[in-house]
């Protein structure tokens, strides 16, 4: 665990909302959408998708204005895409930023099916001075003392990648009210923040996006009271482990038997393919390279695969992800300390007892 100081009420609560993906769900290249994980800032809004509209104004030569059958009429497409809350691994730091208290699994992967943005934004026809597009989401709520819908802003050029959707399906069902109901935006590549959910309007702004979730949220201090901050943006590389074995109810360390024995596990980065898996049973003081294999989609996680010989002791399993940018993973959180805790990308570390198969009898 990372701070000393208790869980309090407050996280306590978010978390009660906002679940992981429990981690033996990585057996699953496509995650089930029940065990995708949750994040929302206020509640579920109360949206009727007969009466809902998608409105895109703003500067652009003609608004539009869309029933949910007018989206779907829309070219189709299908894309597993991997997701990860910006705040993953946050309860793991010290001091712990007080917040959603995710441990390691805030992270998912679904199959989206929507209709590219790309040709909404070319129908409506963005004006010379368009530089950024914003997505409102119908949620509203107070934070950080500001009343506010939940929206957030996209370069224009970044919006008008191919593979950026308007889902209206998840994994071949509709969208379910948690996840955006009717539809919601789908970046690839970018942390959670991003695809705003329960999408009511878009619109295309002559400057940059300074709401709540864009200038005061989401950004890296490195230290408090630090000017601007970095934007948050794309996901780190991140390598997860499938829990081998069974876990101990209270402490979740695993127990195994002893011999061979193949570990398998996911990793992702919204930089780039991952070029390199590497995996220590020994906390970290040795590695070794495991087999990765080929992601369901160029925007979703890579399957790896380790094979090893345990023998009886104590063990603590590590992996470590670097992408073909050559971005990795810290072996520590203090590397990755920042004063949100957002995307920190630290190595996840999971004790396992190998006990003799003998005493399986
Ligand atoms: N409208 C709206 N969109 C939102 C949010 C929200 O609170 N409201 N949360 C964001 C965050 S922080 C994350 S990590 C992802 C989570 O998506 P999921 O709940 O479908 O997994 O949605 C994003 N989109
Ligand atoms: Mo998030």
């Amino acid at each position: 665990m990372g701070d000393d100081s208790a869980i309090t009420f407050e996280e306590l609560q978010l978390a009660a909302r906002n679940h992981a993906m429990p981690l033996e769900a990585l057996r699953y290249p496509i995650t089930p959408v029940g065990l995708h994980y949750l994040l929302t800032h206020y509640d579920i809004p109360k949206v009727d998708a007969a009466e809902w509209r998608l409105e895109v104004g703003g500067l652009v030569d003609r608004t539009l204005t869309l029933s949910i059958e007018e989206v779907r009429d829309r070219p189709r497409v299908t894309l597993p895409v991997t997701m990860e809350c910006a705040g993953n691994g946050r309860a793991l730091l010290s001091p712990r930023p007080v917040s959603q208290p995710w441990l390691t699994e805030a992270v998912g992967t679904i199959a989206w099916t929507g209709t590219p943005l790309r040709g909404l934004l070319d129908e409506a026809g963005p004006t010379d001075g368009a530089l950024e597009v914003l997505f409102t989401g119908l949620d509203r709520g107070v934070e950080g003392g500001v009343e506010q819908a939940y929206e957030r802003s996209l370069p224009l050029e970044e919006a008008r990648r191919e593979e950026v959707l308007l889902a209206y399906e998840a994994n071949g069902q509709p969208l379910p009210p948690q996840h955006g109901a009717p539809l919601r935006l789908v970046v690839p590549g970018w942390y959670g923040m991003t695809q705003v959910k329960w999408l009511a309007e878009i619109s295309l702004l002559g400057e940059p996006f300074a709401g709540y979730q864009q200038a005061r949220a989401y950004r890296i201090w490195e230290s408090a009271g630090e000017g601007e901050g970095q934007p948050v943006t794309r996901m780190l590389p991140r390598s997860l482990t499938e829990p081998p074995g069974f876990p101990e109810f209270m402490t979740r360390a695993r127990f195994i038997d002893a011999g061979p024995c193949t570990l398998r596990g996911r990793a992702w980065s919204g930089w780039g393919p991952i070029a390199r898996v590497e995996v220590s049973v020994d906390g970290g003081l040795t590695w070794g390279d495991a087999k990765v294999g080929e992601p369901p989609s160029s925007s979703a996680w890579h399957p790896w695969a380790f094979d090893w010989t345990a023998e009886p002791g104590e063990s603590v399993l590590v992996s470590r992800a670097t992408d073909a940018t050559g971005r990795t993973q810290p072996l520590g959180e203090r590397d990755a300390w920042n004063v949100k805790g957002y995307s920190n990308n630290a190595v996840q570390r999971m004790p396992v007892v190998v006990r003799q198969a003998t005493e399986l009898a």
